[in-house]
């Protein structure tokens, strides 16, 4: 076994978005791109040398061969140990909670998360720090650096290591442990959620329907649900993590899982509906009739947390979770979009929930968001107050005011389009004040920066707000995870507290707010477009 030093330039933008590095899966195949960018991750941290990381990846198209080519390069680089998940399977929740509880130095996330996966589709790498964390903005920036400056990565050439097989082996000085990717994961939910409680729930009869959308959630979804609580089989579905996740996207919204919808929409429908991504991090709500907005789903899991210190949720994503933060009189934090601005608040005991209006939410458990965590969370919900999904929203809203909310999502603009949109509401934005649009009147207009409390770092050009008094607000933003062209994201919410108008269809209820957003972004002059092409 030889160890090289391979001469290399660098590979123009390479820069990571939201989270981690996505691109076309032909783009990471291509000569170099993968290991000039694992190359500068390990540069960017200060070198490898003695170092433990965890491995692991939503199983995706080329999962299994970039785990190989960053394990050699690992060793190479001289790391001490490396975490893998059986067949190079961990999601990304159990990854964050495999890097805390062997305290190692960080961890390669194989994944593109929800983005559709194959060839032709979409690959992406996330690098997770000591906390479990995705990487903070400073050391993302730190990594892009490298990336701009590299001219050689070093890497074994030798045989693959067998994933298949559980237990240690080694290459060359560097210990490879792999690991079943289930049993910690599940280990850790049973220290969290009474189990006791949930097999009761499932034992009296209670049934539902959780959509793995072919992705990384299927073997923890079946073990935790039909294994250790009991639900029937088969209540579990598209449950085998396939390369291209089916043909579908792995988005577990009411789009993408029409399935499953479809299911809870049915004359049989099961009490509970769920899903979760290609990396298992996010979660979808639903009951019988009862969609659960990711934004409402966080506020009712505030609102019945038994021990709740404090919370926080991605700037985009509503107010609702406000509503009962105040009324509970614990902290409430306003963050960038993205996970990596959670850490601090978390690591400092500051919160222990958040959430993101994109099907994620999670806690002080792990430092990612995490899809089955919400479910479990749901069921406990669900099983100490014996309400159906229906009745807990109903009450939820009566208490609290029912904040719509919606999503409009313009994908694959031209990027010179999608940023003259954004331009010309930076350049709107003094005059707004004070105008009115569809009968509502803008009281502030700004674009979001965010001073991390804990360590102080500034984020600046965080999504454009408009709002209306205290009832309505409009976002525009660029979404940082795409891989072709420019998404726009329009986010829409409007607060009702008339209790006799909590039950109207979102569009009609959202229907002037949609107006005022058209009219203050010209987005169709600007794009073309005459209407979103995803609306969550
Ligand atoms: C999207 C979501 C954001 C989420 C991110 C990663 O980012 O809006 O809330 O944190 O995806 O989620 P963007 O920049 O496209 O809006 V995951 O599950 O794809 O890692
Ligand atoms: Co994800």
């Amino acid at each position: 076994m030889a160890r090289h030093t391979v001469a290399t330039q660098p590979i123009a933008d390479q820069k990571a978005g939201t989270s981690g590095l996505r691109r076309k899966t032909r783009d990471f195949m291509a000569p170099h791109f993968l290991e000039n960018y694992v190359q500068a991750v390990i540069n960017a941290i200060g070198g490898a040398a003695e170092k433990r990381f965890v491995v692991g990846g939503d199983g995706r198209y080329f999962n299994d061969r970039a785990i190989q080519v960053i394990l050699r390069m690992a060793a190479a680089n001289g790391a001490r140990g490396v975490i893998v998940g059986q067949n190079g399977i961990l999601s990304t929740p159990a990854a964050s909670h495999l890097i805390r509880k062997h305290g190692m130095d960080g961890g390669f996330l194989l994944t593109a998360s929800h983005n559709p996966g194959g060839v032709d589709q979409d690959f992406g790498l996330k690098f997770n720090m000591a906390n479990g964390g995705p990487a903070t903005e400073s050391v993302s920036d730190a990594i892009f650096a490298q990336t701009q400056a590299l001219s050689a990565y070093r890497i074994f050439d030798a045989q693959d290591v067998d994933l298949a097989v559980i237990g240690q082996t080694r290459l060359g000085a560097m210990t490879v442990t792999v690991v079943d990717p289930v049993v910690d994961y599940a280990a850790l939910m049973a220290t969290l959620f009474d189990f006791d409680a949930l097999r009761g729930l499932f034992a009296g009869g209670f049934r539902m329907a959780f959509d793995a959308m072919h992705a990384v959630t299927g073997p923890y979804a079946k073990h935790l649900l039909e294994e250790r609580l009991g639900a029937p089989r088969g209540t579990v579905i598209n449950g085998t993590p396939l390369p291209d996740f089916g043909g579908g996207h792995p988005d577990p919204n009411p789009i993408w899982a029409q399935g499953l919808m479809a299911i809870m929409a049915g004359p049989d429908a099961p009490n509970f509906g769920a899903a979760s991504d290609g990396d298992g991090d996010r979660n979808m709500i639903i009951g019988r009739g009862a969609y659960v907005t990711p934004s409402d789903s966080l506020a009712v899991l505030a609102a019945h947390h038994p021990h709740l210190k404090g919370v926080a949720r991605s700037m985009p994503t509503s107010a609702a979770v406000d509503r009962v933060a105040r009324t509970k009189g614990v902290a409430c934090y306003e963050v960038p979009t993205g996970w990596k601005f959670f850490g601090t608040l978390l690591d400092a005991g500051l919160i222990n929930l958040c959430g993101e209006e994109s099907a994620g939410t999670g806690a002080d458990h792990v430092r990612e968001k995490d899809g089955l965590w919400a479910v479990l969370s749901w069921l406990s919900v669900i099983a100490s107050t014996g309400q159906s999904v229906a009745a807990l929203m109903a009450e939820h809203w009566q208490k609290y005011g029912r904040n719509y909310y919606a999503r409009h999502d313009y994908e694959a603009i031209d990027t010179d389009k999608a940023d003259a949109v954004m331009q010309a509401l930076r350049g709107s934005l003094p005059a707004l004040t004070g105008q009115s649009f569809a009968g509502l009147v803008v009281t502030r207009a700004d674009e979001f920066a965010y001073d991390d409390p804990i360590d102080g770092s500034h984020t600046a050009h965080q999504g454009i707000r408009v709002i209306f008094g205290d009832t309505a607000r409009v976002v525009f933003r660029l979404s940082g995870t795409g891989t072709a062209g420019a998404t726009l994201r329009v986010y829409l919410e409007r607060l009702e507290t008339d209790p006799g108008q909590l039950d109207q269809p979102t569009a009609a209820a959202l229907a002037a707010v949609t107006k005022a957003a058209a009219a203050i972004a010209e987005i169709a002059r600007h794009t073309g477009r005459q209407a979103p092409d995803v609306i969550t």
